[in-house]
């Protein structure tokens, strides 16, 4: 199967997990309908899945589930063993970040995956609420499909509450709107903020599909690498496509960046060598994800697929 093919069939195999495992209102219990509704309007609203892909990838490297190029279905094999769950968990945290970081308290912003963001399409509380839902549903997802395996139950909610907590993706967006406020920022300003804001949950990916893959720790440290790279790179392209894509190619405004003065890498040091570190960047990922066993193929073209979407 080519890269495209798979990337494509993986997508849909996500948007098929995100579908049963963010169930719709039902039942008694189950609280207002409004809220779920919330929650799947951004979730369904589209984006490229990058991140439940990278688990998935990271899994199937070690053969969990098998090399065959096919992931099996969601209910096919034990719940330990399906990475689909933690894939899911990881798309609700992302989710749950652009809902909060659109809001107007924050970035304000009206468009997101092509449709208006949720604050728009509800209202402010409900917003908040959806993305405060899906951030604890990602937690319940690990701890309810990995019980079986307690010592993987902990290590996904441990790796996952590392990266999106206040050392990391909510430590970077504090420093992301501190440094709005600062003429001065540095670049060690800006690769703090895009190590933790953007890279932590790219790493996280692939570190939680290498723990359900059984991975040995050396290999775990070498998807965290991979992974740290890779989300640099993928930050420098988000600030390159920002000052050179329009809106609609986006799915969401474009040139927000240089309107609002931020520091950002096309800022400190123009586009093209901005396209140059996202190079350097995707290099030292690859050297990672090659230095891994089993077939890195398809990681190694995502990698470089990230880097050139920029052009
Ligand atoms: C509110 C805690 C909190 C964090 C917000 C995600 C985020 C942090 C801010 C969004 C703005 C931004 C440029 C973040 C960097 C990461 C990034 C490029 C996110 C967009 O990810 P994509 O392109 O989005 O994978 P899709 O829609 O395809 O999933």
């Amino acid at each position: 199967m080519d890269f495209t093919t798979k990337l494509n069939q993986l997508a849909r195999r996500v948007d098929q997990a995100l579908d049963e495992l963010v169930p719709p209102h039902a039942g008694p219990h189950a609280g207002p309908a409004r809220i779920h509704e919330a929650m799947r309007y951004s979730l369904q609203a589209g984006g490229k899945r990058l991140r439940p892909v990278l688990v998935l990838a990271a899994a199937e490297l070690f053969g969990k589930p098998p090399t065959s190029a096919l992931i099996p279905a969601l209910h096919s094999q034990p719940s330990t063993l399906n990475p689909f769950a933690a894939a899911v968990a990881l798309e609700c945290v992302h989710t749950y970040s652009l809902i909060h970081d659109d809001l107007p308290c924050m970035d304000n912003d009206d468009l997101r995956r092509g449709r208006p963001t949720a604050h728009r399409q509800f209202d402010e509380a409900t917003a908040l609420l959806a993305g405060d839902a899906l951030l604890t549903h990602a937690f319940a997802l690990l701890a309810t499909h990995y019980a079986a395996n307690p010592r993987l139950a902990t290590a996904l909610v441990r790796e996952l509450a590392d990266a999106a907590g206040g050392a990391r993706l909510i430590g970077g967006q504090m420093q992301d709107l501190l440094a709005e406020k600062k003429s001065d920022a540095t670049t060690a300003d800006l690769d703090y903020i895009h190590l933790n804001k953007t890279a932590a949950m790219i790493e996280v990916s692939l570190v939680c599909g290498g723990l359900i893959g059984g991975a040995a720790d050396a290999d775990l440290a070498r998807l965290r690498t991979a992974g740290r790279h890779l989300g640099l790179a993928f930050q420098i392209i988000d600030d390159v496509l920002d000052a050179t894509a329009d809106s609609a190619t986006l799915g969401k405004t474009a040139g927000k960046d240089a309107k609002a003065d931020k520091t950002t890498y096309v800022k400190l040091h123009g586009i093209e060598a901005a396209r140059r570190m996202a190079k350097e960047q995707t290099v030292l990922a690859l050297d990672a994800l090659r230095a891994l066993p089993g077939d890195t193929a398809f990681l190694v073209e995502l990698a470089g697929a990230l880097t050139v979407r920029g052009k």
